[in-house]
């Protein structure tokens, strides 16, 4: 895929020598993209079935996403929380509305949402539930991925997220995901909140059982713990519904976004809870610089509309049915599992044939950009725009490195 003549190799070197290297990048060299279609350096062209871990939802350079930030940017960039500026209210009201929640707390990346989420849920709980200073515990899963910050890492399972950045931050109880009696047992008098993943990401689009997210909405409701949902990633249309929550019409305390809520032109996240919650939160407890600036308000307020219509939802529905499908065709085809909820899909290979790195590299040598989580896993997530003959592609050249 990489041959000396072309410019993808220079380029290629050039960003690993003044890089750290804290990923392990496809060489593809990318200079621009529209839609669903990457064109790299040499004017290759790629499918994107990665879509920026699904911040480009929306495709690559949405036009009405993209005029919205041209707009801004001609008016107004950056003024701070210290002042107000024209695109905030919109921003929070839309947004508000679309949770079915009182109040949306801004910030930038979906870490920092999670964080957000934590540091309300500890204070909610000393303030409204009661619970002894500093003793609030959060239970999460095992399989969690919720960002890479030292007290995020604290409770991750995954060592290559973990290992040596400790001392590590206490408070957290680890429990399986999907198991609801092992969930249940982990809370205690001084458990504040229960953080999960409607569906787990990074592993592998894990969709828990049945009936458990009903069921943990149903114990945190009768306990008076908060129910988290981080659907940074599952969330604005991924999965076929605006929240993944909404397939088993689950409500939780806060839904933590981000990604595409930016549109993949800025980063936008955002917590969304009622006032009984966020509402702890007073003058200089809690900020960021970026949070909420006028060009990444008027960036999401337009995010929002485009979801208001349901339009991208259905989209990744009925087009989901259509990757489901040609990927369980797959199955015994050198796939062994395929776990899908929309436009998202995880595909275990069979580990004798190949590993997820090794599909992903045969596919971009194909035109098809994807990335594997761990092992013989890789995820699809194409941009909510994808056609019908796009996926059959994908499909088909998925087909043919499996088969090769
Ligand atoms: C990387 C993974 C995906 C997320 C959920 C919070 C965050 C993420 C459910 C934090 C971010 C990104 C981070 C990026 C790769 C990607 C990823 F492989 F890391 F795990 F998508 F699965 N909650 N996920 O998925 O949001 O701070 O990054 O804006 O760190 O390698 P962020």
């Amino acid at each position: 895929m990489v041959d000396d003549k072309l410019r993808t190799p220079g380029a290629v070197r050039d960003a690993e020598r003044w890089t750290a290297h804290n990923y392990h990048p496809l060489p593809v060299v990318i200079s621009s993209a529209e839609g669903a279609w990457l064109t790299d350096v040499d004017g290759r062209r790629y499918l994107d079935f990665l879509a920026g871990y699904s911040a480009l939802n929306f495709g690559h350079r949405h036009p009405q996403l993209i005029a919205a930030a041209h707009a801004q940017l001609d008016r107004l960039t950056l003024t701070s929380r210290a002042f107000i500026h024209d695109q905030f209210a919109d921003f929070c009201r839309e947004l508000a509305e679309l949770c079915g929640k009182d109040l949306v707390l801004p910030m930038n990346t979906g870490a920092e949402a999670v964080e957000t989420g934590i540091k309300v849920a500890r204070k909610w709980g000393y303030q409204v539930k009661g619970v002894p200073a500093g003793q609030a515990n959060i239970v999460v899963a095992e399989g969690n991925f919720h960002g890479r910050t030292t007290t995020i890492v604290s409770f991750s399972t995954d060592e290559d997220a973990r290992a040596d950045f400790g001392p590590y931050t206490p408070g957290f109880t680890v429990v399986p995901y999907g198991d609801l009696a092992a969930l249940t047992a982990a809370i205690d008098e001084n458990t504040v909140a229960v953080l999960l993943e409607p569906i787990q990401g990074e592993q592998g689009v894990v969709v828990p059982p049945e009936g458990y997210l009903p069921g943990v909405r149903q114990v945190c409701t009768e306990r008076d713990v908060l129910f988290i949902a981080d659907e940074i990633q599952s969330g604005l249309g991924r999965t076929g519904a605006t929240f993944a929550c909404d397939h088993e019409g689950v409500v939780p305390d806060m839904y933590l976004l981000g990604k595409a809520l930016g549109g993949g032109i800025v980063p936008v996240s955002a917590v969304a809870a009622n006032a009984d919650v966020l509402g702890v939160l007073k003058p200089g407890q809690h900020g960021s610089t970026f949070g909420g600036n006028p060009l990444a308000c008027a960036v999401a307020t337009e995010v929002v509309r485009l979801l208001a219509t349901g339009e991208f939802q259905r989209r990744s529905a009925e087009l989901g049915e259509r990757l489901r499908a040609g990927l369980e065709g797959l199955v015994g085809k050198g796939l062994v599992e395929v776990r899908a909820r929309g436009l998202w899909a995880g595909l275990d290979i069979d580990p004798a044939l190949m590993s997820g790195r090794e599909a992903c590299e045969r596919l971009a040598a194909r035109g098809v950009l994807a990335k594997d989580t761990h092992g013989s896993t890789i995820r699809l997530a194409p941009p909510l725009v994808i056609t019908e003959e796009e996926i059959d592609l994908a499909v088909t050249q998925l087909a043919e490195v499996l088969a090769a």
